[in-house]
């Protein structure tokens, strides 16, 4: 048997490592940087002060839904979040970073924001690139939840992995960030299978859109979830 427990202790303890680390590790912006030296005294969505560090300013911006751009003085630690680079003035220190728009396309949904990621990446990876944006692999609570979710893969006609695993006990579905039981399945007919110790598991269109178990080495798209707040 090939268990990949070792994956996902390290998954799950670089979700807590992101939980508390306050985002360490954003990447889905770049730098304007043709203005710099320069505020913006329009479209202001949260002005903060004694910011540590550039990925804690972008983190302020990627909480408030709008802002696209940002502004950042690391001597002052003043960080401003806008939707806008409007109305700019010059101000000694600055730096505009702009957030790529693949990373506006979050939708709220409940207590969430979600990201459809249309590449298509093994669990791993996509629980990674997942906490690169301060969030997680979806993981579904209540079958509104799930409905909502089964919907965007319809929509947008793609299978997408969800954030849970049975690695650790054969059968017993757990979600990844927490190791919580997963509260509520909607597994295909013929699935979970475990075909060949099968330890992952997405909404598969292939299955009608239900619930297939699969192999952790397999390639899908996937959706990122984030706590509004
Ligand atoms: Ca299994
Ligand atoms: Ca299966």
């Amino acid at each position: 048997m090939d268990h990949p427990v070792p994956l996902f202790v390290l998954i799950i303890s670089l979700y807590y490592a992101s939980v508390f680390g306050a985002f360490r590790e954003f990447s889905e912006f770049s730098r304007v940087s043709s203005n710099d030296n320069k505020i913006p005294t329009l479209d202001i969505l949260g002005e903060y002060e004694a910011i540590q560090s550039l990925s804690e300013c972008s983190s302020r911006c990627f909480k408030r839904p709008g802002c696209t751009t940002f502004f950042f003085n690391r001597g002052s630690g003043k960080c401003f979040a806008t939707s806008s680079a409007n109305g700019l003035e010059m101000f000694d220190g600055f730096m505009q970073f702009s957030i790529q728009t693949s990373i506006l396309q979050w939708r709220i949904f409940g207590k969430s924001y979600y990201l459809l990621v249309k590449s298509k990446l093994a669990i791993l990876e996509a629980q990674r690139h997942c906490l690169t944006l301060g969030a997680k692999l979806v993981e579904v609570d209540t079958p509104e939840e799930n409905t909502f979710l089964t919907n965007m893969a319809i929509q947008e006609n793609v299978d997408i992995h969800l954030g849970i695993t049975d690695a650790f006990v054969e059968g017993q579905w757990v979600f990844l960030s927490s190791l919580d039981p997963v509260p509520l399945v909607n597994w295909s007919s013929r699935n979970p299978d475990n075909y060949r110790n099968q330890d992952c598991a997405g909404i598969a269109g292939y299955e009608g859109y239900k619930w297939d178990d699969y192999d952790c080495s397999s390639k899908m798209n996937f959706v990122c979830e984030r706590l509004i707040g």
